[in-house]
C-alpha cells in the first residue's frame, strides 16, 4: 500500500483514556476488571501503566484513597458496572469524607436502554446514584470529550478540598474511534491542578493577634495537614513559636512523637485547658468532641478561641464560633504566620508548658510499666511494644492501622518518626482499609509496610494477602487475634450459635497468608512475635503473623465506648 491510498491514522477510547490518564502524570490504576473495561485493564498494562488487580473493589477503590492522600495526584479506581461500582463507591465516598483526591472510573450500560429501564446487562442508573455520595461525578459520551471529563475529574479530585470524583464511561465509549491527530488534540495537561491558596493578610493578622494574647496555646495538626506536604513550615511554625501541639491520629510523624513539645501524652489535659487552639487541617467533628462540651473543660469553653488553617471557607463555625479563620493553603497559612511572628515571638508561658511536661512524663512512665509487662498470652500493649520497638528501628515503614482496640492502642503505643507513614480508619472509623491502604502504600512508596489489624477489622479485607503476595509488595500483616470483634468472651445467653462478636475459636490466620506463598507465622509470644516482624522487615517479603492476643482483652468499641447507645444511655 502507498502512502496516498492509506486511510488516516485513526484512535479509539480506549486510546484516549490511556493518553489522558498518562498525560497527566497517572501511571498506576487500581482495579478488577470485567464487562466492559476487561480490554481497558489489558490495553493500560500493555501501553506501560501499572495495574493493580484487586480481588474485591472495595478493597481497590481504598488503595485509590490511598494512594490520592500520599502523593497528591488523585488515585484511579477502575470497576465494571452496577455491583462493580456499587463495590466502589463506599471507598470513594470513605475518600470523600476523608478529603483525600481519588477518581472512581466505572465502565457502565447503555444510556438508551438503562434510562427506559428496559434491563440491560448490570443495568443502573450509576451518575445519579455517585453524584451525592462524591465531591463531583461526570459522564462522557463521546470519545472526544475524554480528555476534557479526566482533565476535569483530576481538578475537583485535587483542587481546593481533595475529594472523591466518579467518571462514568458507557461501553460504547471505548470503542469509539476518531482521527488521531483531532484524538490528540483533544486531550489536556492540567495546569496547576491545585493551585495554592494564600490567605488574606487581614485574615492572617487577626490569626496572629488572637494568638498573641494566649496564656495556654495549643496547635492541632490534622490529616489536611499530612496531605498538604508542608512539613518544613509546619515544623518551623510549631518549633518556633514554642507551642505544645497534639498530632490527630494520622498527623502522627509530621514532627516525631517523641518531640518535646508533644502533648498527646496528656490529651485529655491540653483540650480542657487551652486557651486558643489552631487548628491546622483538622475539622471540630466528633473526633474532637466537635470543639465543645467536657472534653474541651466544660465551662472553660465559653472563654477558648479557634484559629482554623483550611482550605475549605465553608468548615469555619460548623461546630462553634472560629474567632479567626485562616481559608487557604496549608503550606501558605503556616509560612505567613510564621513570618508574622517574627524573631521575637514570646514563647509560651513556662507554667502552662512545665504543667503539660510533669503530666506527661507520668503518662509515659505510667505506659512504660505497663509495656514492661510480658503476660502470657499476649496483651494488646506486649504486642505493640514490639511492633513499637520494630518501627522506631524502621522509621520509613508505613503503618497501616484498624481495628477497634487494635487502633486505639496502636495510636498511643507505636510513636512515628516521619510525615505519611500512618494509614487509618480515618473520619469514618471505617473497617476494611486495611490491605487496600497496605497494597497503595507499597506500591506508591515501595516502603515496607505494618498492618496492624484487629482480626475483625482484617476479614473485611483479607482476601487481598492473595494480591500482595500476587505483587510480591513488602508488606507485614499482624492480626491481633482476639478471637472477636473487639474481644472474644460474649456468650449467647440461648446456647446454640455463637454471639454475634465471637468468631471460631484460635483461628490461624497466618495460613491464610501460606496458602498463596506468602510467609505465615503463628506468634504465641512477644518473642516469636518480635522474630518474625524483624523476619519480615529484613526480607520484605509478604508476611502475616497470626498474633495470639488474650481473648478477655480489650473493651467494646475501643476508646469510643461512650458512643455506644447502651453506654451513652446509662450517662
Ligand atoms: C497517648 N496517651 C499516652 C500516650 N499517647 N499515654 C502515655 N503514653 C503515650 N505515648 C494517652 C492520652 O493522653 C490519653 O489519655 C489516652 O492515652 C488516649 O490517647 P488518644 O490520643 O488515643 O486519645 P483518645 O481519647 O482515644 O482520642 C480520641 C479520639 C481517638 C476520638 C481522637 O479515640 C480516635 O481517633 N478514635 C478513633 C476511634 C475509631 O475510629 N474507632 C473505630 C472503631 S470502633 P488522657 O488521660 O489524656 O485522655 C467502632 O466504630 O463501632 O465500635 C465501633
Ligand atoms: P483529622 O481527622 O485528622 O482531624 P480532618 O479530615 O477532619 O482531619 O480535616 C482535614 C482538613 O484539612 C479538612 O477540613 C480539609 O479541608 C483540610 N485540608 C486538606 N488539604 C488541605 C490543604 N492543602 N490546605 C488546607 N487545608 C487542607
Ligand atoms: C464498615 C463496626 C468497629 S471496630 C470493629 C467493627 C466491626 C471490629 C473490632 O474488632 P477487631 O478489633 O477488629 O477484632 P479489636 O482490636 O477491638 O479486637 N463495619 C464497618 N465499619 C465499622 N466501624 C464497623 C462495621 C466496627
Amino acid at each position: 500500500m502507498t502512502n496516498d491510498t492509506q486511510a488516516p491514522a485513526t484512535t479509539d477510547g480506549f486510546h484516549l483514556v490511556i493518553e489522558a490518564l498518562k498525560l497527566n502524570g497517572i501511571d498506576t490504576v487500581y482495579g478488577l476488571p470485567g464487562i466492559p473495561i476487561t480490554d481497558l485493564s489489558r490495553k493500560m498494562q500493555a501501553e506501560g501503566m501499572r495495574f493493580i488487580a484487586f480481588r474485591h473493589e472495595q478493597n481497590a477503590g481504598n488503595a485509590a484513597a490511598a494512594a490520592g492522600f500520599l502523593t497528591q495526584k488523585p488515585g484511579i479506581c477502575l470497576t465494571v458496572s452496577a455491583p462493580g461500582f456499587l463495590n466502589g463507591l463506599t471507598a470513594l465516598t470513605n475518600a470523600t469524607t476523608n478529603c483525600f483526591p481519588m477518581i472512581l472510573i466505572s465502565g457502565s450500560s447503555e444510556r438508551e436502554i438503562v434510562d427506559l429501564q428496559q434491563g440491560d446487562y448490570e443495568e443502573m442508573d450509576q451518575l445519579a446514584i455517585a453524584k451525592p455520595l462524591c465531591k463531583a461525578a461526570f459522564r462522557v459520551l463521546h470519545a472526544e470529550d475524554i480528555g476534557v471529563g479526566i482533565a476535569r475529574a483530576i481538578r475537583a479530585a485535587v483542587s481546593g478540598r481533595p475529594g472523591g470524583v466518579y467518571l462514568d464511561f458507557p461501553a460504547k465509549l471505548f470503542g469509539q474511534v476518531m482521527d488521531a491527530a483531532a484524538g490528540q488534540r483533544s486531550l489536556i495537561k492540567v495546569v496547576d491542578a491545585a493551585p495554592r491558596q494564600i490567605p488574606a493578610p487581614d485574615a492572617v493578622q487577626r490569626a496572629l493577634d488572637v494568638l498573641k494574647g494566649a496564656k495556654r496555646p495549643l496547635i492541632l495538626l490534622g490529616k489536611g495537614a499530612a496531605y498538604a506536604q508542608a512539613d518544613d513550615a509546619i515544623r518551623t511554625f510549631v518549633e518556633s513559636s514554642g507551642i505544645p501541639y497534639l498530632p490527630m491520629s494520622m498527623a502522627k510523624g509530621l514532627l516525631p512523637d517523641t518531640h518535646a513539645q508533644s502533648a498527646a501524652a496528656t490529651r485529655s489535659y491540653v483540650l480542657a485547658e487551652a486557651d486558643v487552639v489552631v487548628l491546622v487541617g483538622a475539622r471540630l467533628n466528633w473526633l474532637l468532641s466537635h470543639g465543645k462540651g467536657k472534653t474541651w473543660g466544660g465551662a472553660n469553653a465559653a472563654n477558648r478561641k479557634f484559629i482554623q488553617i483550611d482550605i475549605s471557607p465553608t468548615e469555619a463555625d460548623s461546630n462553634v464560633p472560629i474567632a479567626a479563620p485562616l481559608v487557604g493553603d496549608i503550606g501558605s497559612c503556616v509560612a505567613a504566620l510564621v513570618a508574622g511572628m517574627g524573631p521575637n515571638w514570646a514563647r509560651p508561658p513556662a507554667e502552662w508548658t512545665g504543667a503539660i511536661a510533669e503530666r506527661k512524663d507520668k503518662n509515659l512512665s505510667k505506659m512504660a510499666e505497663t509495656l514492661a509487662k510480658d503476660p502470657s498470652p499476649m496483651s494488646f500493649h506486649s504486642a505493640l511494644r514490639v511492633i513499637r520497638d520494630v518501627v522506631k528501628a524502621n522509621p520509613e515503614a508505613i503503618v497501616v492501622n484498624e481495628g477497634a482496640n487494635t487502633l486505639d492502642f496502636a495510636r498511643s503505643i507505636v510513636d512515628m518518626y516521619l510525615p505519611r507513614k500512618r494509614l487509618d480508619v480515618g473520619t469514618w472509623g471505617i473497617m476494611g482499609i486495611g490491605m487496600g491502604f497496605s497494597v497503595a502504600a507499597a506500591v506508591t512508596t515501595g516502603k515496607q509496610v505494618i498492618a496492624i489489624e484487629g482480626d475483625s477489622a482484617f476479614g473485611f479485607s483479607g482476601m487481598e494477602v492473595e494480591t500482595i503476595c500476587r505483587y510480591k509488595l513488602p508488606v507485614c500483616v499482624i492480626v491481633f487475634n482476639n478471637n472477636g470483634v473487639y474481644k472474644g468472651t460474649d456468650v449467647n445467653p440461648r446456647g446454640g450459635d455463637m454471639a454475634p462478636t465471637q468468631f471460631v475459636k484460635a483461628a490461624r490466620y497466618d495460613k491464610l497468608m501460606e496458602a498463596f506463598g506468602g510467609v505465615g507465622v503463628n506468634a504465641t509470644t512477644s518473642a516469636e512475635l518480635d522474630r518474625a516482624l524483624k523476619e519480615a522487615v529484613a526480607s520484605g517479603r509478604p508476611t502475616l503473623i497470626n498474633a495470639v492476643i488474650d481473648e478477655s482483652a480489650g473493651t467494646e468499641s475501643g476508646r469510643i465506648t461512650s458512643l455506644n447507645p447502651q453506654t451513652a444511655a446509662k450517662k
